[in-house]
């Protein structure tokens, strides 16, 4: 029988470098120990999700996050797991979430480390009540070792300067997904042992796609690249692109990205006039930022049409941005569209 290999282990291999104890590790001991309790917090999202109905977890909680958002009581649940599993652990400063207004520094009564967390602790919430899948997104930056106290600021940071970043998918399966900047990795729940299994490698998005996944009840408020870029899709064989195209629009953009780095497809959620001071619906610190490194760690590309989504300087905690992301060849040429348009 292959042997399984835990993420633990992988993480301590990680750690160690492919060299063997001797070799530099691609990961400090710090970075594996963030990594480790992230994915316990994931654990037990996963098992109050699982629970549904019956653990009293359904439905909306009477509070609104910052974005003005009614918050389900799951995100809720998801955001004090995050927290609680990692503020004691000496190896954060502190944490950001979509559900929290300010950052949360890590107390006093705790050592405080170099790590800065990001999370949207239950992406796709619109999922929660009728049981389709959702998940748990994060990202993680190093605080200037320079500043004495930690603060806001030291979160805006662009994407690329990211040290690990992730997701963990809600559905069918409980999958946890990966990386620290040397590929992707996916790891499985196994429920009875209680541990994540590596179940995959060096996940490649393919280059070429005919899937493409955006909410089409927005098309009238696009931009005109975005809709000729879509309208060629829907033109089919017998239009320019030649060849039929499928849509999927699952509305968690966890599970949208995680069928993308699984089978290829682009996800976009872009720019749209609706609301003109906001340049798109997601969020770039803990939504964007992390799957768009995850889709270029698996060979893929990610923009907002007109720029790397991993080269923006951030200048607000919550600041939104429109995504593009997912098979290359179809993510450059949205980009085309857009260069073409101006
Ligand atoms: P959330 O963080 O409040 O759950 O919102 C983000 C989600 C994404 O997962 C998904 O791609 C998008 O919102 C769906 O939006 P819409 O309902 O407009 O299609
Ligand atoms: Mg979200």
């Amino acid at each position: 029988m292959t042997q399984r290999i835990s993420l633990t282990r992988y993480l301590i291999e990680k750690q160690r470098g492919s060299q063997g104890a001797s070799g530099q590790g691609t990961i400090p001991p710090q970075l594996r120990l963030l990594l480790e309790v992230v994915a316990r917090a994931c654990k037990s999202i996963s098992l109050a999700v699982t629970k549904g109905a019956l653990g009293g977890v359904l439905g909306a909680a009477e509070s609104e996050n910052v974005q003005g958002e009614i918050q389900k009581k799951l995100d809720i649940i998801a955001n004090e797991v995050l927290i609680e599993a990692n503020e004691w652990g000496g190896h954060l400063a502190a944490m950001a979430s979509e559900e929290m207004e300010g950052i949360y520094t890590v107390p006093n009564r705790y050592p405080q480390g170099e790590y800065l967390l990001m999370f949207d602790p239950l992406d796709g919430s619109s999922n929660i009540d009728v049981n389709v899948s959702i998940g748990t997104i994060f990202s993680v930056l190093l605080k200037d070792p320079e500043g004495p106290t930690v603060s806001e600021q030291d979160f805006l940071q662009a994407g690329s300067r990211q040290v690990a970043a992730g997701y963990c998918i809600y559905g069918p399966q409980t999958t946890l997904v990966l990386t620290v900047g040397d590929g992707v990795a996916m790891f499985t729940l196994d429920r009875e042992q209680g541990s994540f299994v590596l179940t995959q490698e060096n996940v490649r998005v393919p280059e070429d796609t005919q899937e493409f996944a955006v909410n089409m009840s927005n098309m009238r408020h696009w931009a005109p690249p975005v809709k000729r870029y879509i309208d060629e899709c829907l033109e089919g064989k017998e239009g320019p692109r030649g060849k039929d195209f499928n849509m999927r629009w699952i509305a968690s953009m966890v599970a949208d990205v995680h069928r993308i780095l699984t089978r290829g497809g682009i996800f976009m959620y872009p720019w749209d006039k609706r609301e003109p001071g906001k340049p798109g619906k997601l969020r770039l610190m803990y939504e964007a930022n992390p799957m768009g490194w995850l889709i270029e760690q698996a060979g893929g590309v990610a923009s907002t049409g007109t720029e790397r989504i991993l080269d923006i300087q951030p200048t607000q905690l919550h600041q939104r941005v429109s995504v593009v992301l997912g098979s290359k060849n179809e993510v450059e040429r949205v980009v085309r569209y857009h260069a073409e348009h101006t």
